[in-house]
């Protein structure tokens, strides 16, 4: 941060700080913002041009990236700017899109026509709000760290055990298209998300990773999580309203 002004009135201005080249990291919060923001227009677009079932997935798909790409602009100010890992923005960006991404599992079960109940629903909703929120708690302080770890571990493993296990895999295999999109959602929730908790363990709990490398794995992360699980709904959604 750079104050280099000062105005009639005793104010200060701070001096506009851009993007560097040399940050890599900062340049990567650069395209992937951009890349929400593309993903959302796409979204909403293609939403209109598949059957009307499929809408709800495509809007809340669409919903995710936009939320994500408001946050992204303001992670990437304040990497440039502070340089320092966006923290508090990362996690109201999650407790917003993870439950969101988890009503789409529950809508393109309804699409498909399975019949799943209300409390598969609640089930996946709760478990990613325990994730989040517990992991917060941990990470601002409030809890200990590694109680923050334990109670987000949770969350995820309900969430895990509801999509492999419980009601909504088995309504997922009555519909080919939903059945593939479906596999392919629940594999980003195992192994793609996998990468949080993993940068919690060594960036927060044994310091062992830096914050360049943890922004950037994150970064990744969020575009194959957010846009990529987006992409998969998009294919399925544009399939089933071809047979259909
Ligand atoms: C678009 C953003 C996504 C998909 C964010 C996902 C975040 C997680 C899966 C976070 C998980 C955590 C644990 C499983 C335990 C430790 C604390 C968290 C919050 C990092």
């Amino acid at each position: 941060m750079r104050i280099s002004q000062l105005s009639k009135q005793g104010v200060f201005f701070m001096d506009h700080s851009f993007l560097s080249g040399s940050d890599f990291v900062g340049i990567t919060f650069w395209i992937v913002s951009i890349a929400m923001w593309a993903a959302t227009i796409f979204f909403f677009y293609e939403g209109m041009r598949v059957s009307g079932k499929w809408r709800t997935s495509m809007v809340v798909a669409g919903l995710i990236t936009f939320i994500a790409a408001v946050h992204y602009m303001y992670m990437r100010e304040y990497w440039v700017e502070m340089g320092e890992s966006p923290v508090v923005y990362r996690y109201i960006d999650w407790v917003l899109t993870v439950p969101l991404q988890m009503v789409e599992f529950y809508l393109i079960l309804i699409a498909a026509g399975a019949a799943v109940s209300g409390g598969s629903f609640w089930r996946l909703l709760v478990g990613t709000l325990v994730m989040v929120v517990g992991g917060y708690l941990g990470e601002a302080g409030m809890i200990p760290v590694l109680l923050g770890f334990i109670i987000g571990m949770i969350g995820w493993a309900v969430i895990i055990w509801e999509i492999f296990r419980g009601e909504a895999s088995q309504a997922a295999s009555s519909n080919q298209s939903v059945s593939a999109a479906f596999n392919a959602m629940r594999l980003i929730v195992l192994v793609g998300w996998a990468i949080y908790p993993l940068g919690y363990v060594f960036g927060l709990m044994m310091e062992t990773v830096d914050i360049n490398t943890l922004n950037w794995v994150y970064n990744l992360a969020d575009f194959v999580n957010k846009i990529l699980f987006g992409l998969i709904i998009w294919n399925a959604a544009v399939k089933d309203s071809a047979s259909a």
